[in-house]
């Protein structure tokens, strides 16, 4: 079943390619305003201007507080609400052995995967509560559950990620905030290409054909909107479970 999202606004982080620009063009043909969000700008104004009025591009860091307040700032004053925070940019470079890891390096990954998806919900909150409620779906990853040799940086902030969308609906689930996360599995974006230059875990060794696309972790997200995914609230979604796929619409 289609979910109609007219009149409703989603912020989405890391838009300019891969899960996150899929997840602006099915939120926009299911109806919604979208503010599309990533540090570098051409991909995201282009991508923005074929969706056509009812998205907008927003230059931003998540790694800094100052930059996502002021793309949630632009988006209330561009579309007058904030339904929807997709929490999905990320990064996974440099990817090495705790051991030789670069400590500014690792560092970065925290900046960006975990204080980033805080930056975000912070920022949101304020606007959700006093409309009396929204959706915070955070992408998660297999690696916040298992170690994976060379990813500590990223296994530690997702893990992270997961207990924040947990301390989200402990805390907010009263006031109608919806906090789920999204553990897509391999997807075959960028981030995927890089992972196979590495050659260093049993990930890289995947062949591109055993990603599933980009387009169906945007469905799933635009499903997660609805009723539907109400039971996963506070929890986790695994793309991995053919069951949610079926209910997603997926196979
Ligand atoms: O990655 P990719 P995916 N501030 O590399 C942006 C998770 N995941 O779509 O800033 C703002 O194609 C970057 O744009 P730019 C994964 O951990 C994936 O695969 O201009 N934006 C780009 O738009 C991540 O959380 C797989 O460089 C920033 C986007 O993020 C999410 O899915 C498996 C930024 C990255 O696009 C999307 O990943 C899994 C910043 N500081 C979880 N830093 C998978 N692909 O297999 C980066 O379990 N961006």
């Amino acid at each position: 079943m289609m979910i109609d999202m007219t009149g409703k606004t989603a912020l989405i982080t890391g838009a300019s390619r891969g899960i996150g620009e899929s997840a602006a063009r099915v939120f926009a043909e299911a109806g919604a305003n979208v503010v599309l969000v990533a540090r570098s700008s051409d991909d995201i104004e282009r991508i923005a201007s074929e969706i056509g009025d009812q998205a907008i591009a927003c230059t931003c860091d998540i790694s800094s507080y100052e930059s996502v307040q002021s793309a949630v700032t632009k988006t209330v004053e561009t579309f007058g609400c904030l339904d929807v925070l997709i929490n999905n940019a990320g990064g996974l470079e440099p990817i090495s052995h705790l051991a030789t890891s670069d400590p500014e390096g690792w560092g970065k990954i925290i900046d960006i995967n975990l204080k980033g998806v805080y930056y975000g919900m912070r920022a949101v909150m304020p606007i959700m509560q006093a409309a009396g409620g929204g959706s915070i779906l955070t992408i998660s990853s297999g690696a916040a559950h298992g170690p994976v040799e060379a990813w500590s940086h990223y296994c530690a902030s997702k893990a992270g990620v997961n207990m924040l969308t947990r301390c989200v609906d402990k805390e907010e689930r009263a006031n109608g905030i919806r906090a789920i996360g999204l553990s897509p599995g391999t997807v075959a974006t960028q981030m995927q290409r890089d992972i196979k230059e590495s050659g260093i875990n049993p990930v890289s060794q995947l062949e591109w054909s055993d990603h599933i696309p980009p387009e169906w972790v945007a469905q799933c997200l635009l499903w997660m909107c609805g009723p539907e995914a109400d039971d996963w609230i506070g929890d986790e979604i695994s793309l991995r479970d053919e069951d949610i796929r079926r209910k997603v619409g997926l196979i």
